[in-house]
């Protein structure tokens, strides 16, 4: 049997969140905007772009479009400057040995991230050869909740909709993969994730015997 397995990258992957933010701070420090840590959370699996707009948005603030290109210009280069020295002691905790189980028994694996700078980031953590196809910001028109991202993921795996398995650590993550009526796992608390079909607090207690009956079901 197989199952078409999805899985978001920042937050369950890596937890590339912390370069997001340093990068977010700057520019919310240029902008006089105070942002904390907690502000950080609503950013999780939201696009750049609307990422800016919640930032402005905390600090009432508006600014023209020009500025606002500048901006996502130069929150990208700083976060691409963070990302160019990440490697596979990144990779968060229990990922690599589900990745392995699934590869070792042929299981379809696909990636459906949010971010335009997804493959890079895999690269970087060296995961890139366990993904038989990636569906990120450059692909979608519609973000999260929408499930397009990983209806296109179950697309290219040549797998039904239904009934795949995707492992987000966002609300709108988990929103859209059960629109798409998949199989929601969240990765994280699970007081934020309520909706999620599965809960776990991360990719360490996640064992075979919970893959295995993910494909047999
Ligand atoms: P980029 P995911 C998302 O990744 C992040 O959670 C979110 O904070 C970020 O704004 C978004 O990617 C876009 O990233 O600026 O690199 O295009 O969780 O969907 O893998
Ligand atoms: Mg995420």
């Amino acid at each position: 049997k197989k199952k078409a397995f999805i899985f978001d990258l920042d937050g369950v992957i890596v937890d590339t969140a912390k370069y997001h933010f340093l990068a977010w701070q700057k520019i919310a420090a240029q902008l006089g905007i105070n942002f904390t840590h907690e502000h950080n959370e609503q950013l999780k699996g939201v696009s750049r772009i609307r990422s800016l707009d919640i930032i402005l948005a905390l600090g009432n603030v508006t600014i023209t479009q020009q500025e606002k290109d500048n901006l996502l210009q130069q929150k990208n280069e700083d976060y691409l400057a963070y990302i160019q020295k990440m490697d596979e002691s990144e990779i968060l905790a229990g990922v690599l040995p589900a990745l392995q189980y699934l590869k070792q028994n042929n299981q379809p694996i696909a990636l459906g991230s949010a971010s335009k700078n997804a493959r890079p980031i895999l690269e970087k953590v060296n995961l890139l050869d366990y993904f038989d196809a990636i569906v990120d910001g450059n692909d979608v028109t519609n973000a999260k909740p929408d499930p397009e991202v990983f209806v296109q993921a179950a697309k290219k795996l040549n797998m039904p909709t239904e009934g795949a398995i995707v492992f987000e650590d966002s609300v709108a993550g988990v929103q859209a993969a059960n629109v798409a009526q998949m199989v929601s796992v969240g990765i994280g608390s699970k007081a934020v994730l309520h909706e999620a079909h599965y809960n776990f607090d991360d990719f360490k207690v996640i064992n075979t015997t919970f893959l295995e009956n993910l494909v047999n079901k």
